[in-house]
């Protein structure tokens, strides 16, 4: 059922992203370190139990001969090196893990019981299965709409939780084309293992045709439903402004070039607007006040507008340049 290709050299998935062969070198690495070292030491130890066996006689104790300083120096030293290697080794690979390329293609992705949402910045919407082009970085947007889930593609090597009420973020770049499987790895409930999903590589002519077809509205973008929520249900046009030529009045912030822009409260913490931001500033106006503005002003949209309205706005607001 699953296609999911194993090397039965060495029984892990098939490496099919940029991170995975630095992943699996240190995992080797890794092992084999651990295998020397059990060898080394259990066979050791072995050897000494027989050279030092009872023979009969008395016991001798050689009272001028407690230890060996440098040898006590270096299995100390050595494995300390050796552990801090290690680290470093893995702390880099993290940091290739953790931080996406700036030109990653971004996909929003919902989790909920017991299936998977995926979202493209054209319109294009898609459950089950979501198509990625081959060789570039794609920045996956992902929340849940109940418990917590987590996104795990082990062909990928990339693994993510997904949690209710904020994002959390994973890329990737695929180097195989060809569908991978996506399991849910977060205990969730009931139907937990059939929370599963495909990620359709294609080659980048077969992706946008992919996406072409999976745009049910062709004009109706994230960020133009944004739009329509916020001039419209959400009315937040009656107190934000949206463009500098704007003449309304401004009750509340400028919400032009909001993203990634440093906010100051009006308790003096200084906030980067991120998605997580903007979701609280709408769910939770009155958490954080934004310094020079009246607290308690906005109105909670929490119960109002659904998520997936919020994440439109957001995806509006991400627009306003
Ligand atoms: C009745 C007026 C009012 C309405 C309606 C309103 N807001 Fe606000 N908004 C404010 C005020 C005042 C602040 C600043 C004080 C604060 O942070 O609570 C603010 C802050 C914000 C911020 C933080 C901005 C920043 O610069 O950090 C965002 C984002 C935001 N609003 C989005 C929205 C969205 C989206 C809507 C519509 C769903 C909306 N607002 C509706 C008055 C309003
Ligand atoms: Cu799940």
């Amino acid at each position: 059922m699953m296609d999911q290709s194993t090397s039965t050299l060495t029984m892990l998935p098939t490496q099919a992203s940029t991170i995975a062969p630095g992943y699996d070198l240190l995992f080797w690495v890794i092992t084999y370190m651990c295998v020397f070292f059990f060898v080394l030491i259990i066979g050791a130890g072995t050897y000494f139990v027989f050279k030092y066996r009872y023979r009969g006689g008395e016991h001798r104790v050689d009272t001028n001969h407690t230890h060996n300083t440098t040898l006590e120096i270096a299995w100390s030293v050595v494995p300390l090196f050796l552990c801090i290697g290690l680290f470093a080794w893995g702390f880099k690979l993290y940091l290739d893990f953790a931080i996406p390329p700036k030109d990653a293609i971004e996909i929003r992705v919902t989790g909920q019981k017991w299936a998977w949402n995926f979202e493209y910045d054209n319109g294009a919407a898609s459950a089950k299965e979501f198509a990625v082009p081959l060789n570039k970085p794609v920045k996956l947007i992902m929340t849940s709409r109940d418990v917590l889930h987590s996104f795990f593609v082990p062909s990928f090597r990339t693994k993510m939780d997904v949690v209710p009420g904020r994002y959390t973020t994973m890329w990737f770049q695929a180097t195989q084309v060809g569908p991978q499987q996506v399991f849910c790895t977060e205990y969730c409930g009931t139907s937990h293992s059939d929370m599963l999903a495909k990620v359709l590589v294609l080659p980048e002519k077969e992706y946008e045709d992919w996406l072409e077809k999976h745009r049910d509205d062709p004009n109706a973008t994230p960020a133009d439903k944004g739009k329509k929520i916020f001039n419209g249900k959400g009315g937040c046009n009656a107190c934000h402004a949206v463009a500098a030529d704007q003449a309304i009045p401004v009750i509340g912030p400028k919400l032009w070039q909001l993203f990634g822009r440093a906010e100051k409260m009006a308790d003096g913490a200084q906030l980067t607007v991120d998605e997580n931001y903007i979701r609280e500033s709408i769910e939770y106006p009155n958490k954080q006040t934004v310094a020079g503005f009246a607290a308690g002003a906005m109105p909670t949209f929490k119960g109002v507008l659904s998520d997936k309205e919020i994440s439109d706005l957001i995806a509006y607001l991400k627009t306003l340049k």
